[in-house]
């Protein structure tokens, strides 16, 4: 410890805290609020008037209509909301103003509590170059590639010819996917570096882009850190988030299926370095690729409480809400690395008000039913009730949906029962597809990568009729294989595996 500094020697008041954000993180971080004896202060937008974070907060003030842009990103109405109300702290929940350096530099300057890192981290984390630069030097792990913006076409085939064929041209400022080609040859790389350049211009407003060797089919593994004021920071282990579409998770589970001990260790000793290197403090995500040998690959950090930290709690036991606040006010962490240990396996499906049999277009409206199932190794987050409308200004996201088992297939047995007594109608949701994932033999097996989704799924598997076609079709093809097997000419492979499986 290293206690000089007065501000360091006393620990921040903390009697109310502000939740910048709406839904269910805004219940979430309100619920561990309350545990702590801590008094809650929710703002919402006018269509979330009746919303139940606006509800279960102990004062709540509307920040203006619909829109993001008028109402939740309003961060100097928020500041302004704070001063008058005694409000000590504000957590930023995910999304809206939760990684805005601007922001949370304001909130400071207030004399507001920022419950999450400083202003510099999240500068160094939200440009893929500064975070590159950064970790130099730390002995991290990084994808073969070079770590400054490249703008001449023909210096960008001299190293991409040095990296070798495909490679990844990405924007510095991007998220999401954002501003990412693959280049599979030197021909094509001149045209999909403008595209990549301009598409980072319109997005993010910067056109830096840099380039990386393209790892063609990795899995994708974060693990979780907490660092506190005083030079301590643990790892909490890995979450594993392959199961997305377009970049968009949809199934998350701790721990990965495939990390071996020691490198979980190593990976967990690299994301320490990594916040250590940007001199990091709070909760915090660092992200990597792995290939199929388990090499794996810093990409970066991010710095704030991530949607599918539930299933870090529930394999921890610890509150990472709690552990924020308690770091925000300077005290110590309360545990060592060797701590913490993995207990059983968690698995989270995040149920989207979209409909997966139509390309998972956004399907709001009104919940005539809903019913989130409960029970033994269940945790539902949610944000809405019955009769409510799902607004169309925000995340389609209905809820999070949590199960635990004493190890994996116990999870999904219970994600599965979970899935089955979910009842939602009047809008579309992932529901249906998440129960696809669940019984789909390369999940189960542990045998996927980031491609899953598109690899094997498509939207007619789940429209009425379907499942009995299939069946029909496999005792056909079985037929076909026992009486000539010269005539069954290989299935696509999109769809094998999930008709193997009812055989
Ligand atoms: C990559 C990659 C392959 N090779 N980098 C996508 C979003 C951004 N966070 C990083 N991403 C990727 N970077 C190299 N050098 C593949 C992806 C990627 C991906 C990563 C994690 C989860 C899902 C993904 C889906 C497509 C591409």
């Amino acid at each position: 410890m290293h206690g000089f500094e007065l501000v360091n020697l006393m620990n921040h008041l903390m009697n109310k805290i502000l939740v910048a954000n709406r839904g269910e993180i805004a219940l979430r971080v309100m619920r561990t609020a309350k545990k702590m004896g801590i008094k809650t202060v929710a703002i919402y937008s006018e269509v979330d008037r009746n919303a139940p974070h606006v509800r279960y907060a102990d004062e709540a003030f509307c920040v203006g209509p619909g829109p993001s842009s008028e109402s939740y990103l309003l961060g100097d109405k928020i500041i302004e909301i704070c001063l008058a109300n005694q409000v000590d702290g504000i957590h930023p929940g995910y999304g809206f103003l939760s990684e805005n350096a601007e922001f949370t530099r304001k909130v400071t300057d207030k004399g507001i509590t920022f419950i999450g890192p400083s202003p510099f981290s999240m500068e160094i984390m939200g440009s893929k170059l500064a975070a590159k630069d950064a970790v130099k030097g730390y002995d991290i792990p990084m994808v073969p590639g070079i770590d400054r913006a490249v703008e001449d076409p023909e210096l960008a085939k001299e190293i991409a010819k040095d990296i070798g064929f495909p490679i990844l041209i990405k924007a510095s400022a991007g998220g999401g996917g954002k501003g990412m080609r693959v280049v599979e040859k030197e021909e094509e790389l001149e045209e999909q570096m403008e595209r990549a350049i301009s598409e980072a211009i319109s997005s993010f407003g910067d056109g830096a882009v840099f380039i990386e060797k393209y790892i063609s089919s990795p899995r994708h593994i974060e693990i979780q850190i907490l660092a506190d004021r005083h030079g301590n920071t643990v790892h909490l282990f890995e979450r594993e988030c392959s199961i997305q579409r377009r970049h968009q998770k949809v199934v998350e589970e701790a721990p990965s299926a495939v990390l071996t001990k020691e490198v979980r260790a190593a990976m967990g000793q690299a994301a320490i370095k990594v916040a250590e290197a940007a001199k990091y403090e709070g909760a915090g995500t660092v992200e990597f690729l792995i290939d199929d040998d388990l090499n794996f690959y810093f990409l970066e950090m991010n710095t704030r409480l991530q949607v599918e930290h539930p299933v870090t709690e529930w394999i921890t036991g610890i509150d990472l809400v709690e552990q924020q606040i308690n770091i925000a006010r300077g005290e110590v962490l309360p545990f060592k690395q060797e701590d913490l240990k993995i207990n059983g396996h968690a698995m989270e499906l995040r149920v989207y008000a979209e409909d997966p049999v139509n390309n998972f277009l956004p399907s709001v409206g009104k919940l005539e039913t809903y019913q989130a199932p409960v029970g033994e190794g269940i945790r539902v987050d949610d944000g809405f009730t019955e009769g409510m409308d799902i607004p169309i200004y925000y995340d389609p996201m209905i809820a999070k949906l949590v199960t635990y088992g004493s190890n994996r297939s116990e999870a999904i047995a219970k994600m599965v029962e979970a899935i089955e007594h979910y009842e939602i109608k009047g809008v579309e949701t992932t529901l249906a597809f998440g129960k696809f994932v669940m019984e789909h033999e390369a999940f189960i097996s542990g045998n996927f990568n980031t491609h899953f989704v598109k690899q094997y799924f498509k939207g007619e598997m789940l429209s009425q009729g379907y499942e009995e076609e299939a069946e029909i079709a496999a005792i056909l093809a079985t037929k076909l294989l026992q009486g000539n097997q010269a005539i069954v000419k290989p299935i696509d492979q999109s769809n094998t595996n999930w008709w193997s499986k009812r055989l």
